[in-house]
């Protein structure tokens, strides 16, 4: 079966040994951007802030997750993790001094309400703690992006019906924990991310279980179904808060709203079989298509899911794909989470009952033996800007709406050794080439692409996988929370001043 179970797994760091790579030409040549061009830095709730239960906060299904015995996240949790809650002005201050235009962040649900639901009373101190959160970053001129939901529902929801997998109860609590933000950020935030990577949390959390609330077929869950029942929880709460902040907010707070997909490219694993070429295809519709042809089209999900998956896949009733047609334009922008290439294999054995594929194997290497492209500090993440300038083409034609990359960056082999973090040279090749394709896609390929924002800002805790891989532009020492910029988070800086002086804007570009 596909291998995307040891994703986050701390088993999966790798040192790099590659031998035979398909990815060509890998030297950055540092090629122009936009003027106008956004670029900054993302991070997640759960993942840095720390302050688990400081001021009120309620647990979250990762809080819980962290603390089960035996650990399933590397024996570690996020209790502290870089405290973020705690040091916030002096990571604002960072960030001003790395010149960061832009600051993607998300709001822990159960910070704020923290039993999560839409008759639950609401926590002051945490409405405070982001409220001055986004204060301090304008005041530097860095413009807040929030995420409502990056994977941290509150766990008195979960108890009381299973979170994610009740469409209708999720959607109501959804609903008024949007409104209150809108309500009290609105004013400030102009631009709203629903979901993080839905396709994450219904697969990785309801289908292998590497992620919170673990689900799994051998812990006795439903897998065959539960994961589209979650897709479809998630898409129906992301339209219903669209619609809302459409016709509730917008009109005063004229901002903007839309959702973040992750996915990969799929490139064949073997281009003369038919059956491979196919399954690339297959597969990022499978992916993307999913959540994409359903938010951004406004259509009933891909007609291949629907034939593959038959009654798995749950109906929308006729209100629903009105709603749906309906917010379909109303989403601003392609938020793309993409971290790298994969080949794709359709396999010739009968699937297993619970396949959420259409029995297709993804894989770095083809049929040739070669290697996608250089392995980073997990395995599964390597050097493919070419797969990522094709993503954004697939990405663009279908849907054409602006992309704006809310994620990419990578962990180096061999960063454990703190001499060796502050000296990320494989970080800046990563990032460079990956500029290079973005360039690329908008001068040679005419793909809108209005920003790019590095995950992370600073090193923090990576799900499953604990503090073993470390993502950031900023060394984070866990002993003494000291933060310390790589040479990465200087090449960001640098590198957007090149490349941004050399040609006009975009609008007159294309
Ligand atoms: C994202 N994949 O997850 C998340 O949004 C972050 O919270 C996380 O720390 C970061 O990327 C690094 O892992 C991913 O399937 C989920 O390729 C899935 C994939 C990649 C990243």
């Amino acid at each position: 079966m596909a291998q995307e179970a040891s994703m986050f797994s701390a088993n999966d760091l790798v040192a790099a040994n590659h031998s035979s790579l398909a990815g060509g030409d890998l030297e950055v040549k540092e090629l122009p951007l936009p003027l106008d061009f956004d670029w900054g830095a993302a991070t997640a709730a759960y993942q840095i802030e720390g302050g688990a239960s400081q001021d009120g906060k309620g647990k979250s299904i990762w809080d819980t997750y962290t603390h089960l015995e035996p650990s399933r996240t590397n024996g570690q949790n996020a209790d502290v993790a870089c405290d973020h809650y705690n040091l916030m002005p002096q990571d604002v201050e960072l960030m001003s001094s790395l010149e960061m235009g832009v600051y993607r962040f998300s709001i822990s649900w159960s910070r704020i309400i923290p039993l999560g639901g839409r008759d639950d009373p609401v926590n002051e101190q945490g409405i405070a703690f982001y409220s001055n959160l986004i204060d301090q970053l304008l005041a530097r001129n860095i413009e807040p992006v929030v995420t409502l939901y990056h994977w941290d529902v509150p766990q008195a929801l979960y108890d009381r019906y299973g979170a994610l997998l009740n469409t209708d109860e999720f959607r109501a609590d959804f609903e008024r924990y949007a409104r209150l933000c809108f309500s009290h950020f609105g004013d400030r935030v102009k631009k709203w991310v629903t979901f993080n990577e839905p396709y994450i949390i219904a697969i990785f959390g309801h289908l292998n279980g590497t992620l919170a609330p673990g689900h799994c077929a051998e812990r006795g869950n439903n897998t065959k179904n539960e994961p589209w029942r979650v897709g479809h929880t998630l898409i129906l709460s992301h339209a219903s808060v669209v619609q809302i902040y459409a016709s509730e907010f917008r009109p005063t707070q004229k901002g903007s709203i839309s959702i973040v997909l992750n996915g990969h490219f799929y490139e064949p694993f073997d281009t003369s079989n038919p059956a491979d070429v196919e399954a690339a295809e297959t597969r990022m519709i499978f992916y993307i298509g999913w959540f994409g042809d359903t938010i951004f089209l406004g259509k009933d999900y891909p007609p291949e899911m629907r034939e593959y998956l038959g009654a798995r896949l749950p109906q929308f009733t006729e209100d629903e794909r009105e709603l749906l047609r309906r917010t379909a334009p109303i989403n601003a922008f392609y938020g793309m989470n993409h971290y790298s290439t994969k080949y794709a294999r359709a396999l010739p054995d009968p699937p297993a009952e619970d396949d959420w594929t259409r029995n297709i194997e993804e894989g770095s290497v083809n049929s040739k033996g070669e290697e996608i492209g250089p392995a980073s500090a997990m395995a599964w993440l390597r050097i493919a800007p070419e797969g990522f300038r094709k993503l954004m083409n697939w990405v663009w034609n279908r849907y054409r709406l602006p992309i704006i990359i809310t994620e990419n960056g990578c962990p180096c082999p061999g960063e454990d050794d703190v001499e060796r973090a502050k000296d990320d040279s494989f970080r800046q090749r990563y990032i460079g080439l990956y500029l290079d394709a973005i360039s690329r896609a908008i001068y040679e390929d005419g793909v809108k692409v209005q920003g790019y924002y590095v995950w992370s800002l600073m090193d923090n805790f990576e799900w499953s996988a604990g503090f073993g891989p470390r993502f950031g532009v900023v060394h984070v020492d866990y002993e003494t929370l000291v933060r310390t910029p790589k040479n990465s988070a200087y090449y960001l800086r640098d590198t957007f001043k090149r490349r941004r002086t050399v040609v006009g804007s975009q609008k007159q570009a294309t």
